[in-house]
């Protein structure tokens, strides 16, 4: 029995890095790694640690250790269950576009709240900052998101460069994920930190002014300064799984800070009198689409009442 990484998840095999300097094997995964999954849809992801026998016919995944962290979402509109993104990260830098395709705030917040929930170091990334010659749109966020206690911010161009070398650091000796909307530029940035990576980059629609979805799986790739990177498809929604509504207010790190200041202490800054979060709004303290990020998913966690993730709906075929 050997123990690899998990480099890359088809719908059948997984490719396994065992570590030997030889290219990733693929392994098939025993059907005993679906049983008692519950309400997660995948038994393994990009950066899990797995047990194979590569001399197994075929060769097969045994068994999948512990996991040190991962990060999960909804599946999709149809399927409720927990889909395991990645495993076993260090960090994780949401990309996001300055323009072309235009920054969603609502995304972006969304996946930095998860992070949070799942103990993920997350840096934010302003990337095509050469579309932004005068930097009035960096000006406009670097006010929404500068001040959020532990969010650390890099703005890059995979055009001309800027950035780069910052991000290449960032990424040395550690294991990485970039995520966020197709087109941002999370394979371009890769491709200029280390142009034998050779990843394929994609078009902007001129119509849409959107990415056309040219990753089309995750994949981790080795760097050259050490460390490893997993490139993700963009995505269009993120949903957090199995978040409680009083939890999701610890997730915003910039409304927490004025949690103490409002009129009932476990005030959930939705709906309550005298909220010090409403008025930071109003008067301009804190970001608007901060606070609609947030409202939009407490409103998901929760539409009826008490939230209870045992209670989360198990696929009738699980
Ligand atoms: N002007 C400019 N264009 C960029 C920059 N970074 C990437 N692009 C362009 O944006 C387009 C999309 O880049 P990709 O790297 O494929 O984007 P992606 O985030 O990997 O997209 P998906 O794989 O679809 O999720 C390509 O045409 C890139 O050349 C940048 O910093 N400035
Ligand atoms: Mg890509
Ligand atoms: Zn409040």
């Amino acid at each position: 029995m050997k123990e690899g990484r998990v480099v890359r998840v088809d719908a059948k095999v997984v490719h396994v890095d065992l570590g030997d300097g030889e290219a990733p094997v693929q392994a098939a995964l025993r059907g005993s790694l679906f049983e008692d999954l519950g309400p997660v849809k995948n038994p393994v992801a990009v950066g899990d640690l797995v047990e194979v026998d590569p001399e197994g016919d075929p060769c097969a995944v045994e068994a999948v250790r512990p996991r040190r962290n991962y990060l999960g979402r909804v599946a999709s509109s149809h399927d409720p269950r927990e889909q395991v993104l990645v495993a076993n990260v260090d960090q994780l830098f949401v990309i996001g576009a300055l323009k072309d395709p235009g920054f969603s705030s609502n995304r972006t917040d969304r996946i930095l709240a998860a992070c949070l929930w799942h103990e993920i170091p997350a840096i934010l990334v302003f990337n095509k900052a050469d579309l932004d010659a005068k930097g009035k749109r960096l000006e406009r966020y670097l006010a929404t998101y500068g001040d959020i206690p532990g969010l650390e911010i890099l703005v890059t161009s995979a055009r001309t460069g800027q950035g780069v070398e910052e991000l290449a650091e960032r990424l040395r000796g550690r294991i990485s994920v970039l995520y966020g909307p197709s087109g941002a530029g999370k394979s371009s940035l890769l491709n200029a930190i280390q142009p034998d990576l050779d990843i394929k980059e994609g078009r902007i629609s001129s119509y849409w002014k959107q990415g056309k979805h040219t990753t089309t799986y995750s994949a981790m790739h080795a760097l050259a300064r050490g460390g490893y990177v997993i490139d993700t498809p963009g995505i269009r929604v993120f949903r957090p799984y199995g978040l409680r509504r009083t939890q999701v207010r610890d997730l915003f790190p910039d409304l927490a800070a004025y949690q103490g200041a409002c009129q009932y202490s476990d005030c959930t800054h939705d709906h309550e009198p005298g909220c010090a979060v409403a008025d930071a709004v109003e008067e301009g303290r804190l970001a608007d689409t901060r606070y609609a990020s947030y409202l939009s998913l407490l409103d998901e966690v929760d539409p009826e009442g008490a939230y209870d993730p045992d209670d989360a709906p198990v696929d009738p075929m699980g």
